[in-house]
């Protein structure tokens, strides 16, 4: 699927640098290895029946550090996103407003790009909707059929049973570990699995917490052929698990969501694929902190959602959004408050008024300034971009130690942290 124009990138002196990001399943510091020159990056994309709010801007945001610093190290990056482009959300959406479900998905996932644009968020290499996988879901479907991984529970009304993964199977026969992803004990897994599209009460389930791989066609809902299963449409983990599978080598280097992800999402979709490949699906779990509105998780059920087109609509500039979102930690959960907005505003103009009045002279374009140094070894500490921030904020008071020339401070910021100061 089409994802969105990039926004230019200036090449920067290499620096070598190591990152350490905190991983979920290891829950520290972990150093990120670089195989080959080259990086692979998997973002859970959004499920498109309502526009983009701070909170996914924020993770695609922060994700778009962790691609713009491994570029500045000199790494080949792949990254994959996703759009649930059929889920249940989706069609309880577009039946509430008598919307057709592939005309809500289209205008909601057409906004998001142009959100994306926006806020210079450097595209995915590969942009997949879930519809376009399903092939590879049903392929993936069978063969864990076949291996004794998931099982077929009937369904009322239906021609052809569903499928669940069997997660007491897959602990036995892979090297998963329930739990070991997402970092939950069983009891909150418990807790969060109704509470995120579970289905703990479903009759006929090995354990209550199986997770749903191939839901039979449904009289008045869209489905798919689906091969020896029968026509249906995919559950949600199985969905990024064969998209990440079939476009990033296995393992790839990190996995990115929203914490809302931790499980069960990422737990499955990391069970489903070391089932299916007997490798695991990536080396680190990186999550976001959940953005709020006064106090309480933004989001599209609760209809408490601060949306970044009517930010921008009111006239808000969207690199002062990107700096706001920035001087936030990514693993932090944080509430908006729109005078956060005057203050980014406030900031991203004192910044531009130091660039405008720096000096410009002919700098050695293959050596790194000091500036870039300090920005970058704030960025491999976990991806400090709030420290960064603070760094740029001593740069424009003129209290940062070492010579920047304008234009490689201009090419620095817009490289690392996309926002351009250029007049
Ligand atoms: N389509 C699935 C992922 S496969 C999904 O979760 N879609 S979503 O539209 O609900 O969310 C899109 C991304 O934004 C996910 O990574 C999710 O974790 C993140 N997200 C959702 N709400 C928030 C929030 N309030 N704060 C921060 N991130 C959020
Ligand atoms: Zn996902």
């Amino acid at each position: 699927m089409r994802s969105w124009p990039a926004p230019p990138v200036p090449s920067l002196p290499a620096v070598d640098e190591t990152l350490e990001l905190h991983s979920t399943p290891a829950a520290t510091r972990t150093p990120v290895v670089s195989r080959d020159g080259t990086a692979s990056l998997y973002v859970c994309g959004i499920t498109p029946y309502d526009a983009t709010h701070l909170g996914h801007a924020n993770t695609y945001v922060q994700f778009d550090i962790l691609v713009r610093y491994w570029r500045a190290c000199g790494l080949d990056v792949n990254y994959v996103q996703n759009v649930t482009d059929i889920d249940d959300p989706l069609l309880e959406r577009a039946d509430a407003t008598g919307v057709d479900w592939r005309m809500l998905a289209e205008s909601q996932t057409d906004l998001f790009r142009s959100d994306m644009h926006a806020l210079r968020v450097i595209p995915p290499n590969t942009y997949m909707g879930a519809v376009e996988m399903i092939p590879g879901v049903v392929e993936d479907v069978e063969r864990l059929l076949s291996e004794g991984i998931a099982y077929p529970v009937p369904a009322e009304g239906t021609a052809t049973p569903d499928y669940y993964f069997d997660i007491a199977s897959a602990e036995a026969r892979t090297g998963w570990t329930f739990g070991s992803i997402g970092n939950y004990d069983r009891t909150s897994m418990e807790e969060l699995f109704p509470e995120r599209g579970g289905d703990p009460e479903r009759a006929g389930k090995r354990d209550p917490l199986d997770p749903l791989l191939w839901l039979a066609r449904r009289e008045g809902e869209p489905s798919w052929d689906g091969g020896t299963l029968g026509e249906g449409r995919p559950g949600w983990h199985i969905e990024c698990s064969v998209i990440a599978r079939r476009h990033l080598p296995a393992p790839f280097s990190v996995q990115g969501g929203g914490s809302d992800l931790r499980f069960p999402h990422h737990e499955f979709s990391a069970a489903h694929a070391t089932a299916a490949d007997g490798v695991p699906l990536a080396e680190h779990y990186a999550h976001t902190g959940m953005v709020g509105l006064n106090g309480e998780k933004m989001s599209k059920s609760k209809g408490n959602l601060v949306l970044v087109s009517e930010l921008t609509a009111k006239g808000h500039d969207p690199q002062a959004i990107r700096a706001l979102l920035l001087s936030h930690h990514w693993r932090a959960d944080w509430s908006f408050h729109p005078d956060d907005l005057a203050f980014a505003e406030a900031r991203l103009g004192r910044w531009k008024s130091a660039v405008a009045h720096a000096e410009d002279y002919d700098a050695d374009p293959s050596h790194p300034s000091p500036l870039q140094y300090a920005l970058m070894s704030a960025l491999s500490g976990d991806l400090n971009a709030p420290a960064a921030l603070d760094i740029l904020d001593l740069w424009a008071a003129g209290q940062f130690p070492g010579g920047t020339s304008r234009r490689q401070t201009i090419d620095l910021v817009d490289a690392l942290l996309g926002i351009s100061l250029e007049a």
